[in-house]
């Protein structure tokens, strides 16, 4: 069985680990590997590596900078295969879903902001004839960036290479649930050469070792994305020191699906964003609004194409994997039952699937749609994080945004219509940080994402992600 081991001024190291956690293949339900559950005196030797290393780090400039971020690019683009087997075996997520899209994005993530730190200005303003003022935007020094499990290197990457690009040290935690590929990570970080405390990665439990990551001293911003109670948690610890956070939580997204859509690409936009990653993307779909005159025609086929969505062993040709954990399996079940007690009925789905063979005892469910439940139903409140979705038809417009604009969170929002002039009405209404056209996750990195309400402070990607990076000075100079 392997032992992953913590990546800490330069090299993969296990010294001083007092314990360490299984890690768990979703998919079979089987332990496989062994990774540090790291404790203060490793990271505070990683934060002495990542302070010594800050300073040569910055004075490289944004080309030196550039030039490691695209061989890491260059690296994970190289590995893609061995990488994409890593995830799928962490996750239980499609291996067409990993070698598609999650590997080639950590890629890009590296790739993009290689290239925006060398774009990045910062701004002057002229007060007419008395003076002129110019922003410096300085690294911050050591920070955080703490990752889930859904998109492992994906958000890890996401996080890690704008930090950099910008001239920080970093201290990374990938989430204990699906740390492989943090590791193979650290691997290739000493291939390319990486400056040794550049970047230092600890495994181990977010209440422990990332708990101790937020409350540290010298690290002066947090990026997180994981779930809306840990947010919170991380909020009330990080506040007292008045650090930078950016928090990307979770989401309770509504799709608005009118009678002049496209029809049948509207079915295969919607069945995409319920089901990716067994709708455990922050970003999925989960209440499915569609209006009354084409309800009934659109459930029946929705429903028809749903039951046709190959599940089981996430290394063959299935379009839902694993879920990530028996506890998670667990808990969306939970929520499948609770749909039921409040009245909901379950038209799709709704049941664990056991497939035989290798994955009996991985931790599936069938793709699963509820009707029947209002908006007030906890099940239509609460970010369940699985396959399962609940539809509701509307009448009007109004009332398609109210039942979109209700509940705490506020993500993202797709809307399916031909109708240009209400699309644009409701991208302006809708409560959200992110809203989609006929298209799901459709990615510029250039464009700001982060959520309202529950679902987060701040925004990821492009200039705002080297802006969270940097602090603002101001200089002012008479003329
Ligand atoms: O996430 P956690 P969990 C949602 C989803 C899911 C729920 C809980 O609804 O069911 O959150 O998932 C680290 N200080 N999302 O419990 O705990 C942890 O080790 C510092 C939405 O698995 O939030 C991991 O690295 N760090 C989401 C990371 O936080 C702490 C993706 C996320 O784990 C910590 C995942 C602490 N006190 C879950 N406690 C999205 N927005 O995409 C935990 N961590």
């Amino acid at each position: 069985m392997d032992t992953l081991a913590n990546y800490i001024n330069g090299q993969l190291t296990n010294e001083n680990t007092d314990n360490y956690l299984e890690n768990i293949n979703p998919a079979t339900g089987e332990v496989y590997s062994l990774l540090p559950n790291s404790n203060l005196n490793q990271l505070n030797t990683a934060i002495a590596a990542a302070t010594s290393a800050q300073p040569a780090w910055e004075a490289l400039g944004t080309e030196g900078r550039s030039y490691y971020l695209n061989r890491l690019a260059d690296k994970i683009a190289a590995n893609l295969d061995q990488l994409a087997a890593a995830e799928t075996e962490d996750t239980g997520k499609p291996i067409a879903l990993a070698t598609s899209l999650d590997i080639p994005r950590a890629a890009s993530n590296f790739r993009f902001f290689a290239q925006a730190i060398s774009q990045f200005a910062s701004e002057s303003h002229n007060m007419g004839n008395q003076a002129i003022n110019y922003t410096l935007r300085d690294p911050l020094g050591v920070v955080g960036c703490i990752s889930p499990w859904n998109l492992p290197l994906y958000l890890l990457t996401w996080k890690i290479a704008p930090a950099l690009a910008a001239g920080n040290s970093v201290i990374a935690k990938p989430s204990e649930l699906a740390p492989k590929t943090a590791y193979l990570l650290s691997q290739l970080c000493i291939d390319i050469g990486l400056p040794d405390g550049v970047l230092n990665i600890l495994h181990g439990q977010g209440n422990k070792i990332g708990q101790a990551i937020i409350e540290h001293p010298q690290i002066k911003a947090i990026s997180f994305t994981g779930g809306t109670k840990t947010g919170q948690i991380i909020a009330a610890s990080a506040a007292p020191q008045f650090k930078k956070l950016s928090l990307e939580l979770g989401g309770k997204n509504p799709a608005l699906v009118f009678a002049d859509c496209d029809f049948d690409k509207t079915i295969d936009g919607i069945i995409r964003a319920s089901f990716t990653n067994q709708g455990q993307v922050c970003m999925c779909s989960s209440r499915i609004y569609i209006e009354q005159s084409i309800y009934p025609s659109f459930k029946q086929a929705l429903l028809k194409k749903i039951q046709t969505l190959a599940v089981g062993d996430p290394l063959t040709d299935v379009i839902l994997g694993a879920l990530i954990s028996k506890d998670h399996q667990e808990k969306v079940l939970a929520y499948i039952r609770l749909a039921q007690q409040e009245g909901g009925t379950i038209v799709c789905g709704g049941t664990q699937y056991v497939p035989t063979g290798r994955c009996e005892g991985g931790f599936f469910i069938t793709p699963t749609v509820i009707e029947g439940l209002s908006i007030d139903a906890r099940v239509n409140q609460e970010e369940i994080f699985g396959p399962v979705i609940t539809l509701q038809p509307f009448n009007s417009e109004q009332e398609a945004l109210a039942l979109a604009n209700g509940t705490n969170y506020g993500l993202a929002a797709t809307v399916w219509t031909e109708n240009l002039t209400r699309m644009h009405r409701l991208a302006k209404q809708l409560d959200v940080g992110v809203v989609w056209a006929n298209s799901w996750m459709l990615r510029d990195l250039r464009t700001p994402l982060g959520g309202v309400k529950n679902s987060g402070l701040g925004r990821e990607g492009g200039w705002e992600a080297l802006r969270f990076f940097t602090e603002p000075k101001n200089v002012c100079i008479p003329y």
